[in-house]
């Protein structure tokens, strides 16, 4: 989008004062918030999320100092969204990773400010060139309030005439003090398959530390986590609704190096802890029928 075209979303969909669209990083647009309760980033590049900042508190959302930000491409940190599937496709490794909705413009739908929250909603749809990758008819949202709380929805419709199936996640990246000073609850005794160990099944046993490379997707789980972090003393309490999985990941040190848009010591500064529905608890949808997931994050001291 050319700079007279951001003008033009911002003179008729920006609020002065509180939301203006702006040329980002890349040049990507992007939505910047400033409200009495938060400030906040969210891209057209894939409806995603780069920054919550609520009143008084620090940066709640870890975005890597390499990400990359161009057309095509997927941006490290914040928060992506993995759709239609998670991970690598079943039937078609060469498909990219996590779909194909976090690496293209998104339609910015509107911005509206209620009280001292704003709600940024964008969509997608399915099209001739979706339709290459995975046929079936859809109507994606992702709307993002910006206040003292961060409220995520990813609203899924099926616009055609045959049932479809589909995975999705909020993988977020959240941003911590030192990775060795965190700790996770609220996953006690829920099963987990460990990609780090041929998707074994396991079972949680109490608080979670992170003391190595970490890739899991804890399985029909729909309670809320608390992200400790005794380095920055604050608690990221995560809740959810309509989800089944949460999905925890840490690269570590080495996988860390593998990675071209990610700093060598970046790991230490970030835990995505993934709202989703994935696995075996992919959703299945009527035509016609919504499915609407949702993440709220609150932050408080520890
Ligand atoms: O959510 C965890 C995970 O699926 C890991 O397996 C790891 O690959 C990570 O996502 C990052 O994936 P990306 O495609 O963004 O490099």
């Amino acid at each position: 989008m050319d700079l007279a075209a951001i003008a033009e979303l911002d003179r008729r969909l920006g609020i002065p004062g509180s939301a203006r669209i702006v040329a980002g990083n890349g040049g990507l647009a992007k939505v910047l918030i400033a409200s009495p309760d938060a400030a906040g980033e969210m891209y057209l590049h894939g409806a995603h999320v780069t920054s919550w900042q609520p009143r008084g508190a620090g940066e709640v959302l870890f975005v890597s100092s390499k990400a990359r930000w161009e057309d095509g491409g997927a941006i490290r940190g914040g928060v992506p969204v993995c759709f239609p599937w998670f991970g690598s496709k079943a039937d078609d490794p060469r498909a990219p990773a996590h779909g194909f909705v976090r690496t293209k413009a998104w339609q910015l739908e509107s911005i509206v400010r209620a009280g001292d929250a704003v709600t940024v909603s964008m969509f997608t749809e399915s099209s001739a060139e979706t339709k290459r990758g995975w046929p079936a008819d859809f109507h994606l949202a992702h709307r993002a309030t910006f206040g003292s709380e961060l409220t995520l929805e990813l609203a899924v419709r099926n616009t055609g005439k045959t049932s479809l199936c589909f995975e999705e996640a909020l993988h977020t990246y959240f941003r911590v003090g030192h990775i060795e000073k965190a700790r996770l609850q609220g996953l006690n005794a829920v099963l987990y398959l460990d990609k780090t160990d041929s998707n074994r099944k396991k079972t949680q046993q109490g608080p979670i530390v992170i003391v190595s490379e970490t890739d899991r997707v804890y399985l029909n789980t729909t309670g809320a986590i608390a992200l400790e972090d005794h380095s920055l003393r604050r608690r990221i309490n995560v809740a959810k609704e309509n989800s089944f999985t949460t999905v925890l990941w840490n690269p570590w040190v080495e996988k860390a190096k593998a990675f071209s848009d990610f700093d060598d010591d970046e790991w230490m500064q970030m835990l995505c802890v993934e709202t989703s529905n994935v696995s075996d608890f992919a959703v299945e949808l009527a035509p016609g029928q919504q499915h609407t997931m949702r993440s709220i994050v609150r932050i408080a001291d520890l």
